[in-house]
Order: C-alpha cells, then sequence, then structure tokens
C-alpha cells in the first residue's frame, strides 16, 4: 500500500507509533519499525545523552528507519534537536510546541520532518517553515491534547496544505485506519494500542488498566491551567480534577503530577500514578506484538476501503 507518506519515509504500511514519554523506547520503536512501520523514540524529557543511548541501542535491533520525537516542552528539547542530527536520525516528528527554530538545522542535514499539530493555523506554518508532512493530532489522543476532534481536524488540515497528512487520536484498528483515509490522511499514527503490546516495556498493571478500559474511563486534566493532558481515571484524576475545581494553583497541581507518568509506566502505580491513554483505550483488549497489531488493522483497513 502507497502513499506520499510510506515513499517518503520508505516503510511498507502507512503507520507511524505515537512518541510517547517513558514508553516510547527503543524496544519498542524497534519492533514497530521491524514489523513494517516507522518506530519513533519519544525524547519526553529525558536528557540529551538518554536520548542517543536509546537511538544506538534501537539501531542493533532494526536495520529499517526509525524517528525520534522531540518533546518541545522538555527543558532538554535543543540539546535532544542537536543529537538527532549527530546520531544520523533521518526522521523527527515534534510535540507540543512549534519547532521552527530547528527547522533550518534539521533540513540541512536531510532529516524528514513532520511537526505534530492541532490546528490548521500550525499546520500551514509549518509547511511555509519546510515540513516534508504533518501529524494532525485529535484530543482523542492520550497526554498533551488540542481541542479539536480527528473527525473535525484532519480534513481541514488536509485542505489547508499540500504536504501530506497523518492523522492521529482515538486510531486503535482497521476501522479507524479506513476513516482516517476517507479524511484525506495518508498514514496514521497511533499510540495507545502500542502500549500494550508485546514488546513494550510498560509495567503490566499499565497496560492492564488499558486492556480493562471502558469507553468513559476517560479524563482530562489541566484545562484551567493550558496544559490539558489526557488520561485513564484515577485516586489521582479524581483528586486533581477535585483541586482544580477549587482553583488550586499551576504550582500545586503540577507538584502533584510531578513524576506521576513515569510512577505509572515503571513501578506500575495506575491508582496515583499518571495513566497516559487516549480514548480509544475502550476498544482495545488484547495484547499482541507489534506485527500482529499492524498485519491485523492493515488487513482490516484494505477490507473495510474494499481493496481485497
Ligand atoms: O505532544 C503531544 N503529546 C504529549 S507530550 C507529553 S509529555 C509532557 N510533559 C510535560 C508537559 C506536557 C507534556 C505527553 N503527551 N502531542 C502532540 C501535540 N502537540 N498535541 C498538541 C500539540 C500542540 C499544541 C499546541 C502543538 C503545538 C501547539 O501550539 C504551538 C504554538 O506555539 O502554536
Amino acid at each position: 500500500m502507497k502513499t506520499r507518506i510510506t515513499e517518503l519515509l520508505g516503510i511498507q504500511y502507512p503507520i507511524i507509533q505515537g512518541g510517547m514519554a517513558w514508553v516510547a523506547e527503543h524496544n519498542l520503536a524497534a519492533a514497530v519499525s521491524n514489523a513494517g512501520g516507522l518506530g519513533l523514540i519519544g525524547g519526553a524529557n529525558a536528557p540529551a545523552e538518554v536520548v542517543r543511548d536509546e537511538i544506538r541501542k534501537a539501531k542493533e535491533l532494526t536495520d529499517k528507519p526509525i524517528g525520534v520525537n522531540v518533546m518541545l516542552l522538555s527543558p532538554y528539547a535543543e540539546e535532544v534537536a542537536k543529537v538527532v542530527v549527530e546520531e544520523g536520525i533521518k526522521v523527527v516528528t515534534t510535540g507540543a510546541g512549534n519547532p521552527e527554530k530547528y527547522m533550518d538545522m534539521w533540513k540541512a542535514a536531510g532529516i524528514k520532518v513532520i511537526p505534530v499539530v492541532a490546528s490548521v493555523a500550525l499546520a500551514k506554518r509549518m509547511e511555509r517553515y519546510g515540513a516534508d508532512a504533518v501529524v494532525a493530532e485529535g484530543m482523542e489522543s492520550g497526554g498533551h491534547i488540542g481541542e479539536q476532534t480527528t473527525m473535525t481536524l484532519v480534513p481541514q488540515v488536509v485542505d489547508a496544505v499540500e504536504i501530506p497528512v497523518i492523522a492521529a487520536g482515538g486510531i486503535g484498528d482497521g476501522r479507524g485506519i479506513a476513516a482516517a483515509f476517507m479524511l484525506g490522511a495518508e498514514a496514521v499514527q497511533i499510540g495507545t494500542r502500542f502500549v500494550v503490546a508485546k514488546e513494550s516495556i510498560v509495567h503490566e498493571a499499565y497496560k492492564e488498566r488499558i486492556l480493562k478500559a471502558k469507553d468513559i474511563d476517560s479524563a482530562v486534566t489541566g484545562i484551567s491551567h493550558g496544559h490539558p493532558i489526557r488520561c485513564l481515571r484515577n485516586q489521582m484524576t479524581r483528586e486533581y480534577l477535585r483541586k482544580e475545581k477549587e482553583g488550586a494553583s499551576f504550582e500545586e497541581l503540577e507538584y502533584m503530577t510531578l513524576g506521576a507518568l513515569r510512577k505509572a509506566v515503571q513501578e506500575g502505580d495506575v491508582k496515583n500514578g499518571t495513566v497516559m491513554a487516549g480514548q480509544i483505550a475502550g476498544l482495545i483488549h488484547k495484547e499482541q506484538t507489534c506485527k500482529e497489531m499492524i498485519e491485523e488493522m492493515m488487513a482490516e483497513a484494505k477490507e473495510k476501503m474494499h481493496w481485497l
């Protein structure tokens, strides 16, 4: 199945893995790339040398292309932006901000630059700055989100730019991929489903929480201070949302969540930790290898699109 994205990235299937903080490490990225998608190392808030190490470990596990997601709110974003060049990375996605100050450096290094955007305005701006594609990410996604849904954002971005568009947010099976293609997307970015992959290193309790999630189990914290984060409801979100409603300060709320994602991902504390996941969690019921997931989703997408 060929699209401008599979051609641009040299991948077999039009599926890229989300650059999820603490989750998108070398084992998962290599597994997705080996299965014919594009695996990503999530830079998140990690120091540049940690990201360098992850890139090198991923390269030991695959000869296929892998990408890096640079999380622009990270205190180490600038250093990570240089490390991807030094390590010869060919594809960079960015999240939670505007990457224009790094674009010239990345383009000069021959890197394909794919900013994640949550609005038409940023998509157009990124195209002007030389982006090779954009990920249009709806608020169904886990983690840091914008305000538009995937259903509304994707076709508007598709109409606004010439470069290819990758749809993200709320996609977890072949029907979601087919739907994204109907909206004009040429690939999809998938996060939550890969969190429960066999190759994913997240704690079993975190995977269980996703596998058992219902449709209405999703909550968004931090809307009042402009840092909306989607995660699964638990003790932490209940307390956070109660304090937020009472008008707690940004500092107090931040303190509550400090290290909370790591606590959930690595220690399996799904009660007091932040269990970031998208709204599609309720659809995800089985742990499979990345290869099984990708092949199953592509077969279903092709069937839905009458390509078989
Ligand atoms: O980045 C994400 N999702 C994330 S990042 C993350 S880790 C984190 N750590 C500390 C604080 C906050 C997050 C967890 N999940 N998705 C891509 C994304 N980017 N979604 C929305 C945006 C976005 C929003 C506003 C991109 C740009 C933007 O405006 C930039 C501008 O200046 O116009």
